[in-house]
């Protein structure tokens, strides 16, 4: 029998999600990280069916609905991706909300949505910009010197925005559009410097430099987990670089931070502390670009994806 999986695309600042909204695995209840884990260990072939080839591509980033724990919250999701799964994921939020507002489930105002690693808090305002108060954040490591293949020594900084990163302390490198091959390349190489120095959870690389769109702060270039490059600012990643700013006093609490990324769109963001950590808001947009039923038939040889590289 085809099996029919219903889901809804969007993109938030040029960064794709894919909303499951029927159709998906059943991972019962409980909290979400158990259901991540079911998911993981025993329902992966979902995941390759819905994000990658010949249906999806490295870029783009699922989002599994499921009931919440907490009858309070609007929904829960999972995040997934070309290669596993997601803790966070700050445009993936703001794509979640946009179709629950797309599908008439959801109402401008705010609202609570369980993510694996924690609940978070979104409004969507009357003109459809979408706030993420994330789950909170921090530098775990700063001034972290590397070794990297072909490029030499360099310093940066390691921090928790929902995810793992490395945010470069210099530019490594013009962070240009043009140059996307060569500066997947860099970030990679730092990737696997950082991972060999000790801190093997690092599965983001976050490169920066000057900005090119008046008011904003800086731009960004960022390497996710699958060896695609983050279209839009990233939301996590926005996290993670408040968190070091906060940590370093270069950004008071409730002051605005405009991250651009390489594509030129922008997220706005700011702080709250909470103890040690911060707990940062980005904000910014999604679109809905598509409604779709993915067919999943048995005898394709490629039904559930492509066999991994
Ligand atoms: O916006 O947090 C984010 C994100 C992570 C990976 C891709 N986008």
């Amino acid at each position: 029998m085809t099996h029919r999986i219903s889901v809804v695309d969007s993109h938030t600042a040029g960064e794709p999600t894919r909303v499951v909204v029927d159709g998906g695995p059943d991972l019962g209840n409980g909290p979400l990280a158990g259901r991540l884990r079911r998911f993981h260990e025993q329902h992966d072939r979902f995941r390759r069916a819905i994000v990658t080839e010949p249906r999806g591509s490295d870029i783009l980033v699922g989002a599994l609905l499921c009931a919440p724990v907490d009858s309070a919250s609007a929904a829960a999701v999972i995040f997934f991706n070309n290669v596993g799964y997601l803790g966070m994921c700050g445009h993936g939020m703001m794509g979640v909300v946009r179709t629950l507002a797309h599908l008439g489930r959801l109402q401008p105002g705010s609202h609570r949505i369980e993510s694996p690693v924690g609940p978070v808090g979104c409004t969507l305002s009357e003109q459809g910009d979408v706030s993420v108060e994330n789950v909170p954040s921090w530098r775990k490591a700063a001034d972290v010197r590397i070794d990297v293949d072909g490029i030499g020594r360099l310093a940066g900084d390691v921090a928790y925005g929902g995810n793992w990163f490395f945010l470069a302390r210099e530019p490594v490198s013009t962070l240009d559009m043009q140059n996307a091959a060569q500066l997947l390349e860099v970030a990679s190489r730092i990737r696997r410097a950082v991972n060999a120095q000790g801190f093997p959870e690092v599965d983001h690389v976050e490169l920066f430099g000057p900005p090119t769109r008046p008011g904003a702060d800086a731009r960004n270039f960022v390497l996710c987990p699958g060896g695609a490059y983050d279209r839009s600012p990233c939301g996590t990643g926005t996290s993670a670089k408040l968190a070091c700013l906060a940590a370093d006093g270069q950004l008071a609490e409730g002051r605005t931070w405009v991250q651009e990324g390489i594509t030129g769109t922008t997220f706005e963001a700011s702080y709250r502390t909470s103890g040690t950590r911060i707990v940062p808001t980005v904000t910014g947009r999604a679109w809905i670009t598509g409604e779709a039923t993915l067919l999943v038939d048995p005898a394709d040889p490629f039904a559930w994806g492509l066999p991994p590289a």
